[in-house]
């Protein structure tokens, strides 16, 4: 069940032909922005990969492994241990037995060498995570305004502060709002990160409304000429009517400011919570009205291959992974980067 009516894909494809060819500015701006061939985005990258390591292994030497010389014969042992490893990536269990299924059409009986098998995995993966280019719908004029919603614990503040650091290096100004008024905590942390960034913050007592908190911050926002109003909320599950329902108050304020605000909402997902997180994010995602994931603690643990049953069941985009605690660990997604992440060798 949508607790918002408001249609995001709706409002896009209203769009007139000024704001087609303003759009395709934009994304031609962020394509740039995001060119994986800059110095800061291609370090980014480098981290990016490297939190796929543990993927990358599985998927490598794994597969290696099954084959006992360079060709391998196509029978059922073979496919039923490739399935198996394919799985162990958290890539989930369609994706792997599309790609088991494929390769057993071309090569059944047939020998298959190492690199073919990588290359029949990095081609499916590649079209499951494409996805048109898709900049941060900015306002056509006045701050935008974006809403960041998930589950407790899963990188909501963080991912604010990384997303603050990455608007202010486009020289863009960002209010903050602390709408989530559960735990004092929870505001002093984004108080802290404001004082590091230098951005502007509006809290609210504890308890208090956090739709009147998000209120004063568009209106701060809109007073102070800001560019971007950036919007945590408390950790909620869908399940959580009463949670819900605030949510659903923080959109009507919003949008009662500016008609088309909230003007993203991001969902975020913590990329270390496995299939579950994703079965109970979808839900989460739809009642929300998300626009965008991103896709926090692709360091350390994760299983990078989450990213595919994301992409399968939600009909989303996700714009950016965060890959540490600071505020530039932040960079915009890229599915041949992240699929040459999980699949190409690490050059000596
Ligand atoms: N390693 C790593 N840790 C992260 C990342 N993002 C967030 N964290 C850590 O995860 C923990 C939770 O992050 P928060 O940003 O507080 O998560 P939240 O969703 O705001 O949490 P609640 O407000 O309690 O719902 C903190 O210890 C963060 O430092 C990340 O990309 N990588
Ligand atoms: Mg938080």
């Amino acid at each position: 069940m949508a607790f918002f009516k408001r249609s995001k894909q709706g409002s896009t494809s209203a769009a007139t032909n000024d704001d087609t060819a303003k759009q395709s500015e934009q994304t031609a701006q962020s394509n740039a922005e995001s060119d994986a061939s800059k110095p800061e985005a291609s370090s980014l990258w480098n981290r990016v990969r490297h939190g796929l390591k543990k993927t990358r292994d599985v998927l490598r030497t794994d597969i290696r492994d099954i084959f006992k010389s360079e060709g391998q014969l196509v029978d059922d042992e073979f496919l039923n241990r490739l399935f198996a490893i394919l799985v162990k990536t958290d890539m989930g269990a369609r994706p792997a037995a599309e790609i088991r299924d494929n390769i057993e059409a071309k090569f059944s009986g047939r020998v298959i060498e190492f690199e073919q098998a990588l290359d029949e995995i990095r081609n499916h993966l590649k079209d499951i995570l494409a996805q048109p280019p898709q900049p941060v719908h900015f306002a056509e004029s006045g701050p935008t305004v974006i809403l960041v919603v998930g589950v407790n614990g899963s990188g909501k503040t963080t991912s604010i502060a990384k997303l603050t650091h990455f608007f202010q290096n486009q020289g863009k100004k960002v209010v903050l709002g602390a709408a989530d008024t559960f735990r004092a905590a929870a505001v002093e942390q984004l108080i802290i990160w404001s004082e590091r960034l230098g951005a502007e913050i509006v809290t609210g007592e504890a308890n208090s409304d956090p739709a009147s908190v998000a209120h004063r911050t568009v209106a701060t926002a809109i007073e102070q000429n800001a560019d971007i109003c950036i919007v945590d909320t408390a950790g909620r599950l869908q399940t959580q009517t009463n949670l819900m329902k605030q949510l659903e108050k923080i959109f009507r304020v919003m949008s009662k400011q500016i008609p088309e605000a909230p003007h993203e909402v991001f969902l975020v997902l913590d990329a270390t919570a496995g299939q579950n997180g994703v079965s109970q994010a979808k839900g989460f995602s739809e009642a929300a009205n998300c626009t965008g994931i991103i896709l926090s603690k692709l360091d350390g643990t994760a299983k990078g291959g989450v990213i595919i049953p994301i992409r399968q069941e939600f009909e989303i985009p996700v714009l950016f992974v965060g890959q540490g605690e600071q505020s530039e660990d932040l960079a915009q997604f890229d599915a041949d980067a992240f699929v040459s992440g999980l699949i190409e060798e690490d050059v000596a």
